[in-house]
């Protein structure tokens, strides 16, 4: 999968072009906080190369979905919710509710989240 570089808006997080709120990161993903929160904690996790969404990022690197989930659970024990719980989200396409095509998971959490939350 190409890299969409500099039209991509997690891509140039990424690359450090643009500031986050970095809470993790290692070699092939980037955790950051989201600008605009549903929850206490909401952080997105994404993986440092360009693929458009899961499903596409699962098709070319798998193991890297892996990693995104167990950098989800790094971020959970860090800000304290590992234990109550939290929620992973992948919006998948527009009809989703995906606004940036950029593959990302949302880790939500610190509060009783109730029904789907994303
Ligand atoms: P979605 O699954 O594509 O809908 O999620 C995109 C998220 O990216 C959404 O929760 C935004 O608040 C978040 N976000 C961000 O953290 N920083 C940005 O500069 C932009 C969007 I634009």
């Amino acid at each position: 999968m190409s890299a969409a570089g500099s039209d991509c808006l997690f891509c140039r997080i990424a690359v450090g072009e643009i500031p986050a709120k970095i809470v993790h990161e290692s070699e092939n993903v980037l955790a950051f906080r989201d600008i605009n929160p549903q929850a206490p904690t909401h952080v997105l996790v994404i993986p440092r190369e360009h693929y458009p969404h899961a499903a596409a990022l699962a098709a070319g690197r798998p193991e890297v979905v892996a990693e995104l989930v167990v950098a989800a659970g790094v971020v959970a024990e860090q800000e304290g919710i590992a234990e109550s719980g939290y929620r992973l989200l992948f919006n998948t396409g527009e009809q989703a509710g995906q606004t940036v095509f950029h593959a990302h998971l949302h880790v939500l959490g610190g509060e009783w989240l109730g029904g789907l939350v994303g």
